[in-house]
């Protein structure tokens, strides 16, 4: 009998991994914020998942919070902002082997939410699927990707990842997730707060080259300084491939900001604005981003934090 998974958020990535499973016949459940969101679940009948321009309807079933039960797999789908909160709620209902799948991107929220359930095993994701929704409850597959999981503290591969082959979720188990996580953090950072300040596509920034430049030289001493010199080579070429390749798409902060939503900036910007700090390093490029950006959300009304 497999283990369950219960899937924490209902939004777009959490809605992307609950169908896929649920669609090989593997056991899933969705937990939602209270009775409320349930009923109105249930009255939807499942989630949607819009794949080529066809949707189809998954009924997976769902549970609030103080549902009884243990979980021994949870898969953390909310933003990293939230996940904290969230999993605090779910504490007291994990085994004491149970395995977190956390879904975030940028750095800190793992960490944070690692030390909340220290007997839990923590696994960090980082992936480049793309997803958003387009209605209540359904979810269109937007962009093809991979998810790479990882555990720094614990090598070893858990077993369950011939779940997610079964669900043809593209995936690999890497032992250098922080790795990945720094390096695409470095290039959200790079990118996304200048898409926003200059109300820009992706491929607006060719016109902003020495600012990118500038910024790619601050980050790379920064991967550099926090022991993650694999994360920044040949970082500016990186940064500039993935403008020319996305050029036509406008970054997901920049989405965050046009649709009056907060954005995870304390995540990624001002995570490595922390961590600079932290290591007495002078980034002064990268500071006045973040002062900039924080002023740029202040005066469209969104959180800074
Ligand atoms: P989302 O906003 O679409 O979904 C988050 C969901 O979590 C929402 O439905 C929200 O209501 C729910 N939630 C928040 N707090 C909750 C709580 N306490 N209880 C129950 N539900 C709660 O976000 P998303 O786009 O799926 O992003 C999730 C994470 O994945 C983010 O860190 C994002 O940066 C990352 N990511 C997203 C994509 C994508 O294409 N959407 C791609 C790569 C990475
Ligand atoms: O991941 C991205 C985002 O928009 O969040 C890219 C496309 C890489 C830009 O930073």
């Amino acid at each position: 009998m497999s283990t369950t998974w219960h899937v924490l958020g209902a939004g777009s990535l959490g809605t992307l991994w609950a169908t896929r499973l649920a669609r090989a016949g593997l056991p899933v459940k969705l937990i939602l914020r209270d009775a409320a969101r349930l009923q109105a679940y249930q009255a939807t009948g499942g989630l949607t998942l819009v794949e080529q321009g066809e949707a189809r309807v998954y009924a997976v079933p769902g549970e609030t919070f103080d549902s009884s039960g243990p979980i021994k797999r949870l898969l953390v789908a909310c933003k990293a902002y939230d996940a904290q909160t969230a999993v605090a709620q779910l504490a007291s209902r994990l085994t004491p082997d149970a395995e977190l799948v956390l879904l975030q991107n940028g750095l800190g929220s793992q960490e944070a939410v690692a030390a909340q359930v220290p007997q839990a095993r923590c696994i960090f994701a980082s992936s480049t699927e793309g997803a958003f929704r387009d209605g209540d409850w359904r979810v269109v597959f937007a962009g093809h990707g991979y998810t790479w999981l990882g555990d720094a503290s614990h090598p070893v591969a858990p077993f369950w990842l011939d779940d997610l082959s079964t669900a043809g979720i593209p995936h690999e188990w890497t032992p250098d997730i922080l790795t990945r996580l720094w390096r695409k953090l470095a290039l959200n950072c790079a990118i996304n707060p200048l898409t926003v300040l200059h109300d820009c596509r992706n491929g607006g920034l060719q016109q902003h080259h020495c600012e990118v430049a500038t910024l790619c030289a601050e980050l790379t001493e920064l991967l550099e300084q926090c022991g993650q010199p694999a994360a920044a080579q040949d970082l500016q070429q990186e940064v500039e491939r993935v403008i020319h390749a996305t050029a036509a798409n406008y970054s997901s902060m920049y989405q965050d900001v046009a649709n009056q939503r907060r954005t995870e900036i304390s995540y990624l910007l001002g995570h490595a604005c922390a961590v600079a700090s932290r290591h007495q390093l002078v980034l002064p490029h990268l500071a006045q981003l973040q002062q900039r950006l924080i002023a740029h959300l202040h005066t469209r009304g969104l959180p800074s934090d």
